[in-house]
Parts: structure tokens; C-alpha cells; sequence
């Protein structure tokens, strides 16, 4: 197997032995390519025609199915194999391609350093453009820029005389679109469930039957509160779900009681000897231990072999059996997060924020703001992703933080007092509401008159999976410059790929909290 998508790449190489760090098998690992070989094959076979719906469909769970910590289970990732095959074969059942022979690795992981370097961005972006793609199809939402940038971009890592010249404008196209894709999302979400509003979640259980539903999925949530109305049963947001709380709509639910745990690498401590099932609606699922493989639950396209998986019918009934049979804990249980703090505040999504925007500008005019920081991204299993605690606890008290995805776990809950009535440390959402976070540089922009990089304004992330990818894309086809970038640099950046992000976005890679502190602030 060769794999390098993710920050835990063996040795900040790739994973080639019998398994990856992820808990990936190598034969999962040569089915994934397989399903990306066919996928590659449905976009070429499509060139010069639009996607069928159906096709459309298949190629965004193609591809997220691939993204890190989805899917470990072979017979899903055969179905999915089978279903993009019946959709090539309608339309050009003649495609071939020079991608290399089923049941090996990808030709794409064995050519020159840089082409691969590019054509990885491309494809890893839009496995993290499909994750967000399908949660917006869910809520019946579609764009076509976004439904054409799958097939586009595919065809060009099918291309074999492609150069660097004609992969970074798609690149950044990858990046562009992804913007659409994140303001799709954003809208399905909040036409849906209403304009999150900041909202203070409680860590600790109550007694009682409950369930854990984990992932970016809201619509997972929303039926699972729905069919467990009423019952008995309360429900916690674990991971991504947690900003669910800020969205009217489902806030409405009186058993969606709060948030359990901290973000995904801690699931195999946290969730052994939990009196409760686990629900994944999407990544970042862990090979589950003994200990609790009874009471994980999977659904979409999340799987792993021996877990109960809940279909498109999408009847929770086996999770609120598990729940009532396991029956919850017998007193209230009080529980913190990774510093001691007893709750945790969401809901500063662009539509909060703009919304106070003019209390902002006077806060930076009257130098009661000095600066703003952005620290966000996923978070992961590395000792030096305490980087992130770190750098917060460390910004001066005339500086706000802006936050998202699980990369939060790590400080949200953190008392870090208020500035100009504001908390200092404010949770936009999930990775994808680094939309709203845009959102909030451009208005601020605006009103400054100046250019987003001309900001007091810095950006610290951390990089896990593909979605964050993609979204670095995005800040890139924005031309914003001078990111920090950590815990490490992706593996598929190659020295010249990296030259080039160095020379014309000034992208740093993280050092420590102090050296990056002065710089930015001096
Ligand atoms: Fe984290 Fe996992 Fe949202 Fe990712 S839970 S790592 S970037 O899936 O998607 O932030
Ligand atoms: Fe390794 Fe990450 Fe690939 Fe898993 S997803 S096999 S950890 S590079």
C-alpha cells in the first residue's frame, strides 16, 4: 500500500506496510485506489458531457469514502466500486486510462515528485470538497461549479502530459470552488436549522439512558432527536457535532443536553467504559477496541467491519435499544475538558459576528482589539500539537481568537475573559464554517478599506485530514499570505510545491508559541 493523505503519514513520509497509522489495512488501502482508479475512469468518461445526478452522486461518496478515518470496511468500499462502474458503463463503457492494474497502488503515487505533489492536492482537496459536498446533498442542496469540479479535476490528474503549468491553475481552482462548496453548506445549514447563535454547552452527563453522536453530520442529528423524543434517552454531541448546539432548531430539543469528550484522537480512552452507544455520522472514526466495539454505531458512508451500520432508512431504532439496555450513568456525572473548564461556549458563526461588526470596528479603532487570530483546524494524536494550547494561553489580552473544527478541543475551554462586551475566544463551527471565518475577514476588510492580508489578522492551523485541505486551498485561491501551518508539513508537498507556497503566499510551518507570538505581533 502507499498512502500520505493525512498528518500521521508514517514518518512524516507515507504508510507502505501491511497497515497504516490510521488502523487502514493494505488490502482497504488498494481498494481505496481501486474506487479512485474507477472514479478517475467516470470523470474521463464524462469528459465533454454533464454529470447524470446519479453519477454526480456516486463520485462525491466515491470520494469520500476515501477521506481519512470513513471508511475500513471492504465489502462497502466493493459496493461503491460496483456502483461507480454501472455509472461509467452508461455512459462510455470504452474508457481507458494509464492509471496502473486493479488491486495495486495508483500509478499516480509513483510518478515525478512535484506532478504527484500537484495532482495529490487536487485529489486530496476534492475528497474534503466531497465530505462537505454530501452533507449539503443530504439537505437537498447542489451546486453545479461544485458538482463540475469533481470531474474536471479528476481529468486533469488522468492527463499524463500535464506539466506544473497546467495543474496549479486547477489547484486553485480546487480551491475556489471549495469556497462555493462551504457557502452551500452554510446555507443548507442554516435555511435549515435556523442562524447559530452563541450558546454555552454543559460537559457534564446527566444520569440516564444517552447517545453520543459524533461527526459533521446534522441531519444524522436531527433524525436521531426526532426518533428519540420523548423516550427518555438524552443526547450528546461528541468531536465535530458540538457546534449543533448553536443552531435554533435543534438547540429547540430539550434531551440535546450537551457535549461529551474532546476531539477524535481521545475516542479509544474516552469512550471505553461509556455506559452508552456511539453514533459516527462521518470521519474521524477509530478502529474501535474490544472494550466498547459493541456500542459503536455507524451510518453514511462511514464503516467498519463488525459494526452495526444504519442505513438510508436511517432507523436508529438498534442505537435507542443500546442506549436503554446500557442505561447511562446512575448519577449526574460531571465531567471537564482538556483543561479543567465545566463547559464550553459555540455559535459565533458569521451571522453573530457580523452582526455585532460595528462593536468590533470601534473595539480596533478606539486599540482596545489589537490584533485577531484565527487558530483552527483539525486536531490529532502528535505531542506537539499542544503548539495550539500553548499559542492560545499565550496572546495578549488585547487580542481575540477566532476558532473552529476540533482543533478547538485543545482550549475552548479555557476562560479567557471578554474584550469590548466579546468573549476573547469565539467558536465559529465545524471545519467548514472556515467559511464564516472568511466571511468575517472580508466584512472587516471592507470596512477598513484595506486588502484581507493588510488585517491585523493571523492565521495558526493545524492540518489533519483532507477537509482541511481543501480548505487551505481556498485561503490560497483568497491570496491570503502568511499562514502558520502545523503540526508538521503534509508529505505530499513536494520541495518545489513547497518553494512555490513559500515564495508567493509566504506560508510558514509552525515553531514555537513565543517565536511565533513576536513575529507575528512586532
Ligand atoms: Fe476534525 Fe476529523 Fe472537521 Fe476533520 S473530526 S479532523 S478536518 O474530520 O473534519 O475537524
Ligand atoms: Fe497513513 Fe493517514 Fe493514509 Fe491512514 S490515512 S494510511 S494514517 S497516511
Amino acid at each position: 500500500m502507499f498512502c500520505f493523505q493525512c498528518e500521521q503519514a508514517a514518518g512524516c513520509k507515507a504508510c507502505t506496510g501491511k497497515a497504516g497509522v490510521c488502523g487502514k489495512t493494505e488490502d482497504v488501502a488498494l481498494l481505496q485506489d481501486d474506487l479512485t482508479r474507477e472514479l478517475i475512469g467516470l470523470a474521463v468518461a464524462y469528459d465533454g458531457k454533464t454529470p447524470s445526478k446519479s453519477a454526480v452522486k456516486v463520485m462525491i461518496e466515491g470520494l469520500f469514502t476515501t477521506v481519512t478515518n470513513v471508511s475500513f470496511d471492504a465489502d462497502a468500499i466493493n459496493k461503491t466500486i460496483d456502483a461507480v462502474k454501472a455509472e461509467k458503463a452508461a455512459v462510455n463503457p470504452s474508457v481507458r486510462l494509464d492509471c496502473g492494474t486493479p488491486g495495486e497502488p495508483l500509478k499516480l503515487w509513483s510518478v515525478d515528485e512535484d506532478i504527484r505533489s500537484l495532482k495529490s492536492l487536487i485529489l486530496l482537496g476534492l475528497r474534503g470538497v466531497a465530505a462537505y459536498a454530501y452533507h449539503a446533498l443530504v439537505l437537498g442542496y447542489a451546486n453545479d461549479d461544485v458538482d463540475a469540479i469533481f470531474f474536471t479535476g479528476l481529468r486533469a490528474i488522468a492527463r499524463t502530459d500535464a506539466g506544473m503549468n497546467d495543474l496549479l491553475p486547477v489547484v486553485m481552482e480546487v480551491g475556489n470552488v471549495n469556497l462555493k462548496c462551504m457557502e452551500m453548506l452554510d446555507k443548507a445549514n442554516t435555511d435549515t436549522y435556523g442562524t447559530p447563535v452563541p450558546t454555552t454547552v454543559p460537559l457534564t452527563i446527566e444520569k440516564g439512558p444517552f447517545i453520543v453522536i459524533s461527526g459533521h453530520d446534522l441531519y444524522d442529528l436531527y433524525q436521531l432527536l426526532e426518533q428519540t423524543k420523548d423516550k427518555g434517552i438524552n443526547i450528546y454531541t461528541h468531536g465535530e457535532m458540538l457546534p449543533a448546539h448553536a443552531y435554533p432548531k435543534l438547540k429547540a430539543y430539550p434531551h440535546l443536553k450537551g457535549n461529551f469528550g474532546t476531539a477524535w484522537q481521545n475516542q479509544q480512552k474516552e469512550f471505553d467504559n461509556l455506559p452508552a452507544p456511539v453514533l459516527f455520522t462521518t470521519n474521524c472514526l477509530m478502529p474501535p477496541k474490544d472494550s466498547y466495539r459493541d456500542r459503536v454505531y455507524t451510518t453514511e458512508v462511514v464503516a467498519y467491519p463488525g459494526l452495526v451500520h444504519i442505513g438510508d432508512d436511517k432507523d436508529f431504532t438498534p442505537v435507542i435499544k443500546k442506549a436503554l439496555e446500557l442505561g447511562g450513568y446512575k448519577e449526574d456525572k460531571a465531567m471537564t475538558g482538556i483543561n479543567g473548564g465545566a463547559t464550553v461556549m459555540t455559535g459565533f458563526g458569521h451571522g453573530t459576528v457580523l452582526s455585532v461588526a460595528g462593536t468590533v470596528i470601534d473595539a480596533v479603532k478606539a486599540g482596545a482589539i489589537k490584533h485577531f487570530f484565527l487558530v483552527g483546524g483539525c486536531d490529532g494524536a502528535k505531542p506537539g500539537r499542544n503548539y495550539y494550547t500553548e499559542f492560545v494561553q499565550k496572546t495578549p489580552e488585547d487580542t481575540v481568537i477566532l476558532t473552529l473544527a476540533c482543533g478547538k478541543y485543545r482550549f475552548n475551554d479555557l476562560d479567557l475573559g471578554t474584550i469590548g462586551g466579546l468573549p476573547r475566544l469565539m467558536d465559529m463551527g465545524q471545519c467548514n464554517d472556515a467559511y464564516s471565518a472568511i466571511r468575517v475577514a472580508v466584512a472587516l476588510a471592507e470596512a477598513f478599506g484595506c486588502g484581507v492580508n493588510d488585517l491585523p489578522l493571523t492565521l495558526v492551523l493545524s492540518w489533519y485530514e483532507q477537509k482541511a485541505v481543501c480548505i487551505l486551498l481556498t485561503l490560497l485561491a483568497l491570496g491570503i499570505k502568511n499562514i502558520y501551518l502545523g503540526p508538521t508539513l503534509p508529505a505530499f508537498v513536494s520541495p518545489n510545491v513547497l518553494n512555490f507556497l513559500v515564495e508567493n503566499f509566504n506560508i510558514s510551518p509552525v515553531s514555537t508559541p513565543d517565536e511565533d507570538l513576536k513575529k507575528i505581533l512586532k
